[in-house]
């Protein structure tokens, strides 16, 4: 992996909430993480963790948007060892300008041929924490185009969110509606090579085009709560038992459920 990021890079992310990073992965990378997100997700689809897969929807549109697996890592030794490799968690810490990183949950984000567009949204807002410097990356697994649904930003809007976001349902701008003042800002597309990565603060609203064409658009992903965050009182992806365990305030720093895989 080319993991080096440059005090213009950072700056860039800081200004926008987002940056894309060129050939990231190398071609060998590129394989294992086809390798690992292909059969990952074969096997959740067979076994089924059905509170894994699209978040329990069985909403027919949403099924369009994308095939969603959570927390492969937990079940796929080749996915673990990709995702617990601390240069990652440098990147995105030295990015986002915190000392610690914690993965919140990885997903791999499958959008199918003629797949829906991916409504805009916030992340942060879905989490048990809540977080101006939570990150998250976007591994283009094939090459990200206008026409498969490479992702959209809206620059800056990390600044200006407030902690409220909208489903990604039909209503492909339905976040306007919340924050009617971001209808001014130009969005910008950021199509990529397969290899390279997107990363996007928690904050930073985005959204993806529809699938145009007849091949899958594959992405693995991770989203990143800086080390020292806590609970909000949001359940999103923790354990029953777990979530009535906690109280809001409380450090979310069970490394189990939240490994820490870099630190400053
Ligand atoms: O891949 C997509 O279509 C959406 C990605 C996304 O929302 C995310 O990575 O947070
Ligand atoms: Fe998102």
């Amino acid at each position: 992996m080319n993991t080096q990021v440059t005090p213009d890079q950072i700056a860039f992310y800081q200004e926008n909430g987002y940056i894309v990073l060129e050939n990231f992965l190398t071609p060998d990378d590129l394989e294992r993480w086809r390798w690992a997100t292909d059969e990952s997700v074969a096997q959740r689809l067979a076994s089924v963790n059905p509170e894994l897969v699209n978040q329990g929807s069985s909403e027919a549109y949403f099924a369009m948007v994308f095939t969603q697996c959570l927390k492969l890592a937990d079940s796929h030794p080749g996915m673990h060892e990709i995702m617990h490799d601390p240069a990652l968690g440098r990147v995105a810490g030295t990015l986002a300008g915190v000392d610690g990183i914690r993965i919140w949950h990885d997903q791999a984000l499958i959008k199918p041929p003629y797949g829906n567009p991916t409504g805009w949204h916030l992340d942060n807002p879905y989490w048990s924490f809540s977080s101006r410097s939570s990150i998250s990356i976007w591994v283009a697994l094939d090459d990200a185009t206008l026409s498969n649904g490479c992702l959209y930003y809206l620059p800056g809007t990390h600044k200006t969110a407030r902690y409220e976001t909208v489903d990604i349902g039909k209503k492909l701008g339905g976040l306007f509606d919340v924050y009617p003042e971001w209808r001014a800002i130009e969005p910008v597309a950021t199509p990529c090579k397969a290899g390279s990565v997107v990363f996007h603060n928690g904050l930073t609203a985005h959204g993806a085009g529809a699938n145009m064409t007849n091949k899958p658009r594959r992405a693995m992903t991770c989203a990143y709560m800086p080390d020292g965050s806590t609970f909000n009182g949001t359940k999103n992806i923790l354990p029953t038992e777990y979530f009535e365990s906690l109280t809001v305030g409380d450090l979310l720093n069970d490394d189990k459920m939240n490994p820490l895989i870099w630190r400053a």
